[in-house]
């Protein structure tokens, strides 16, 4: 009986194992976007699926990835055109363990990073008359809760009981900093179930300990027209994962495994 056990889990870890394994090509023409609201972005994918441009000056739009960010290290790029900008300076960024439908979701819960080029006040007057407030310059994380308003969305906060954005933390160098135009951003994303670890071109920004959700890594874009976004890297994060249910089941009565790291190298199509 324990050989029949340790057999069936050693193939299902092998499985896995391989499942996890080797280089996956990122295309972004597999990935799915998505917004609260009708027109809100319109996602412009290169040919070789590398680069996608978001041309539209509207609400949050929300571009999401075919696979989950636990256990890995994914690298992405921004970078804000001036060319067909209007010289705007509103929010560039990424969303960490989003689900589909999560832009509308009242169970919702996933990480916002955004960055603001300009501070600015503005009340969108979308929903419950809610009330203006001010959005700020700088990189910040922060918490989305259930469906948030745009309200909401522009000034991290929570105005209608239920749903809302918690900042969880602005960044060490760039909190208080605005995004400047044609200008590269490489940013890179450490993301485990308790720990997060973001830098931008190098420098650690952010190094978070808390409780966090599974879910796709995508880029995120509220009223900025004309920003590139790429994901051309995605490899073995630091952070270990829980193993999958049906293997845990077996592994921790058999090998006594509880924990993985999840092995995916991806690499630019
Ligand atoms: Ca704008």
């Amino acid at each position: 009986m324990i050989h029949t056990k340790l057999a069936a889990a050693t193939a299902l870890f092998a499985l896995t194992s391989i499942a996890y394994a080797g280089p996956i090509t990122i295309d972004l023409n597999d990935w799915t976007e998505e917004a609260a609201t009708s027109a809100a972005g319109n996602w412009v994918i290169a040919a070789d699926g590398s680069v996608v441009t978001q041309t539209i000056n509207g609400s949050p739009a929300i571009f999401y990835s075919d696979f989950n960010a636990f256990g890995t290290e994914a690298t992405g790029t921004i970078r804000a055109n001036s060319t067909g900008s209007g010289g705007d300076d509103d929010f560039i960024g990424f969303v960490l363990g989003y689900q589909p439908g999560d832009a509308v979701s009242p169970t919702a819960e996933y990480l916002l990073i955004d960055w603001k080029r300009g501070t600015q006040s503005f009340n969108f007057a979308d929903v419950n008359s809610e009330p203006g407030g001010t959005a700020l310059r700088g990189l910040a994380v922060s918490r989305v809760t259930g469906a948030a308003s745009l309200d909401e969305l522009w000034q991290h906060t929570t105005l209608t009981a239920g749903n809302g954005v918690t900042e969880l933390a602005r960044a060490t160098t760039l909190g208080s900093t605005g995004w400047a135009f044609d200008t590269d951003y490489e940013f890179s994303f450490d993301y485990g179930p308790s720990d997060l670890v973001i830098s931008v071109n190098g420098v650690e920004q952010f190094n978070l300990a808390g409780s966090f959700s599974d879910g796709s890594m995508g880029f995120y874009n509220f009223s900025q027209a004309s920003v590139s976004y790429s994901a051309f890297d995605v490899d073995e994060g630091s952070f270990s994962v829980p193993e999958p249910a049906p293997l845990l089941l077996l592994a921790t009565g058999v090998l006594g495994l509880g924990l993985r790291r999840r092995k995916q190298t991806l690499a630019l199509k």
